[in-house]
């Protein structure tokens, strides 16, 4: 069983380029060759030469492989995040340039060994220099091939900060509908501080993903721009992951309806959106909201719950709902904490994986 911090792996830091990586190595492989001590030229000589290939090679693998080791194995991840990952920087790509990059401190160990081992049978003072020097050669060789790898990580690393974190082990509320009816509105207004802007990788627009806390337990909502709020036909498979992976990871959609006609959707369009949402959120309850109800409307949407972000109206009965809802649906859940127990509000959370 692995255990996986999920928040942590979006912390992923830069990795050094080829030509950074030969300078750090060699600058301390010279120091740790200068601590070598032997009054006899001939073993001083040895011993530097094979200290000075044993530690270079030595802080290029533990770099390599202490960076490919910061990044999470795809499986590891909730279908949510994959779904992110594969979207925006290519799911193949991830796992083949990783690959690369631990390849090439395999590649390190085995010269390093294969020149020591050769340094075992040589007898001239001299030779120890040019071995070291081609041991040298050869792992500033397999760095310099790895430029194209480093740099699609450095650039995915990038591009994998931005996208928005949700974390699997909290409940989660999706909050869909039309452009303009809102939802950013009232991520905002129901969100403990200042919701996070974050982006997905199929549209420009950004998302807000905000919390709000009750009895101890995060409540995680995020926004849908570019995925639950326009019609079908324009989706492609991508997006359609995400549509499903969203429907993983949430427990309950809010459905905004703005009857206004302020937001530029009439209603009927709304409500035909709404069937579709319907239709490939299946397995998830939805809560009708009538938005912006201080906007002026003739007439009622029935079963609709009426909020107002800019006037707090609404906010605190529709938090008591999604508490219910998504309690109501914990029942028997195995992953609940028992009676008592309590889960601090930023803590990191750990989700088991097999
Ligand atoms: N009067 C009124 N305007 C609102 C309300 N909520 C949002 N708006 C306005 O409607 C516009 C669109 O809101 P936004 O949250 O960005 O919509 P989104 O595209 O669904 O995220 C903005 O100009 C908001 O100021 C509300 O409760 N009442
Ligand atoms: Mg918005």
């Amino acid at each position: 069983m692995v255990i996986v911090a999920t928040a942590e792996w979006r912390k992923i830091p830069t990795v050094l380029l080829p030509q950074e990586i030969i300078d750090k190595s060699f600058r301390r492989a010279s120091k740790m060759s200068g601590l070598v001590d032997d009054p006899d030229k001939y073993h001083r000589v040895r011993k530097q030469m094979n200290r000075m290939v044993q530690s270079s090679s030595d802080t290029i693998a533990t770099t390599l492989l202490d960076w490919v080791s910061k990044w999470p194995s795809l499986n590891s991840l909730s279908d949510f995040d994959q779904a992110l990952i594969d979207a925006s920087v290519g799911a193949d790509e991830y796992r083949k340039n990783l690959g690369a990059i631990q390849w090439g401190a395999e590649q390190i160990r085995k010269i390093s060994g294969r020149i020591q081992s050769e340094m075992l049978r040589i007898r001239k003072i001299e030779e120890f220099h040019n071995s070291r020097r081609s041991a040298y050669g050869r792992f500033a060789s397999v760095l310099e091939q790895l430029g194209p790898e480093l740099e699609w990580l450095n650039r995915a690393r990038d591009v994998l900060r931005e996208l928005p974190s949700i974390d699997a082990s909290d409940p989660c509320i999706v909050v869909a509908g039309s452009p303009n009816v809102g939802k950013s509105a009232l991520i905002t207004a129901l969100s403990s501080g200042d919701p996070e802007v974050a982006a997905y990788p199929f549209t420009t627009k950004r998302l807000h993903l905000g919390h709000f806390v009750h009895r101890r337990r995060k409540y995680q909502m995020v926004d849908t721009p570019g995925l639950l709020d326009r019609p079908n036909d324009q989706r492609n498979a991508i997006e359609m992951q995400a549509i499903a992976a969203l429907e993983n990871v949430g427990d309950v959609v809010l459905f905004l309806i703005d009857p206004s006609g302020s937001g530029g959707t009439d209603l009927d369009e709304q409500f035909s959106l709404l069937d579709e949402v319907k239709t490939l959120i299946r397995a998830r309850k939805i809560l009708l909201i009538h938005s912006k109800s201080d906007l002026h409307f003739e007439g009622s949407i029935p079963g609709a719950i009426k909020v107002s972000s800019i006037e707090s109206f609404g906010l605190e009965e529709l938090r008591e709902r999604l508490v219910h809802e998504i309690d109501a649906d914990a029942v028997g859940d195995p992953l609940e904490l028992p009676e008592g127990w309590h889960r601090e509000d930023n803590e990191i959370k750990e989700v088991l994986f097999d």
